[in-house]
């Protein structure tokens, strides 16, 4: 597949649900994953941080968040983070939580701060566009500004959460109050243009058509023509959902993400969300990466997937060997 795949050619490929047509896609997207990354498969050792899940948005789909007041939220501090990080020894953190007062973007700065004092060679993935858009109305400075200060505390590269997906329609039923696409995409531009990198998800599962998936796609194909600042792409499994989603629905996502997004250079089999079989096998219908080892994961256990919190570094390494490939633990920057 040497050609960019348009509209009107992703659309005749992608609405056909039969099976042969599936595994049809996975080995054109098996292809393209083989071209640019041979038998290649990374991990990093990372820990994910989630300072709390209090948040002011009540997003339909998300089982992590609890609103102000509400029994079972929590919020961690600032003591007991850089414990847990001195005592996982990762080699990245990403850091997500919810919209909470008491996480303003002061008290976020200097969390970053005291964590790139502490721990010098960490590569700190941290805050989704939904939190630096929060920080920007919250402390009333420039966008441009917010984003300054958290590259010059320490900030490496912004994660690709809270994208969900580029549809009005589904943001009106399921996360009206969480901002639109246009102003995601805004986010990571201006990220992208500070010399940030940043990573993008879809969430699925939500009833979308293959049009507005596609759609989503697009968009991001579409920015990382002008700016080339994504570095990985996660498609996400809604858990806990109505919607069934089958191993083959999850892979025909994996592949579809391959192919259309062929400027994105790494494809996120996301195993939490995926579950480990389905994982292994996304290896070969586009994806190259595995995240990481992840520490204790919430966002998606908390909305019920049946995967392990974490995994250690030898069952990553035995999971890809297992798949076929050869497993190469990576730091933030995929060296
Ligand atoms: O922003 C929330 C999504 C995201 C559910 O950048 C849900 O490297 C599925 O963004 N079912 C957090 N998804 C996870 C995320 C991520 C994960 C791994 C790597 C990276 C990266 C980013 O999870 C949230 C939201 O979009 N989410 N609830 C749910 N029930």
């Amino acid at each position: 597949m040497s050609e960019r795949i348009n509209w009107d050619a992703a659309v005749a490929l992608f609405k056909d649900e039969a099976t042969e047509a599936r595994m049809h896609i996975g080995k054109l997207a098996d292809q393209v994953r083989e071209a640019q990354h041979g038998r290649r498969t990374t991990f990093v050792h990372n820990l994910q941080i989630n300072p709390s899940n209090i948040c002011v948005r009540d997003c339909d789909f998300c089982g992590f968040a609890v609103l102000p007041g509400q029994v079972g939220g929590y919020s961690l501090d600032e003591e007991s983070i850089l414990q847990n990080i001195a005592r996982a020894e990762p080699s990245e953190v990403h850091i997500v939580g919810g919209l909470n007062q008491e996480w303003g973007f002061n008290r976020s700065l200097q969390l970053i701060k005291h964590i790139r004092a502490a721990f010098p060679k960490l590569y700190i993935k941290a805050f989704t566009a939904v939190e630096i858009d929060w920080f920007n109305h919250q402390s009333k400075i420039s966008l441009i500004e917010v984003l300054e200060k958290l590259k010059n505390a320490g900030l490496d590269c912004l994660p690709g959460g809270g994208a969900e997906i580029f549809s009005e329609r589904i943001r009106d039923k399921l996360f009206p109050r969480k901002i639109n696409a246009d102003r995601w995409l805004e986010i990571h531009e201006a990220a992208h243009r500070l010399n940030i990198p940043s990573n993008a998800t879809l969430l699925y599962g939500l009833n979308e058509t293959i049009e507005e998936r596609l759609n989503h796609l697009f968009r991001l194909r579409k920015l990382q023509d002008k700016t080339g600042g994504f570095v990985a792409f996660i498609p996400l499994a809604l858990q806990g959902g109505k919607e069934r989603l089958s191993p083959l629905d999850n892979l025909s996502v994996i592949a579809m993400s391959r192919l259309i997004l062929d400027n994105i250079p790494h494809i996120k089999a996301y195993w939490p969300m995926l579950g480990l079989s389905t994982a292994a096998v996304a290896l070969s219908w586009g994806a190259d990466d595995l995240d990481g080892t992840l520490g204790l994961e919430k966002v998606a256990h908390a909305s019920g997937a049946d995967s392990p919190e974490a995994m250690a570094i030898n069952e990553m390494t035995r999971l890809i060997q297992e798949a076929g490939y050869e497993p190469h633990e990576r730091n933030g920057r995929y060296s």
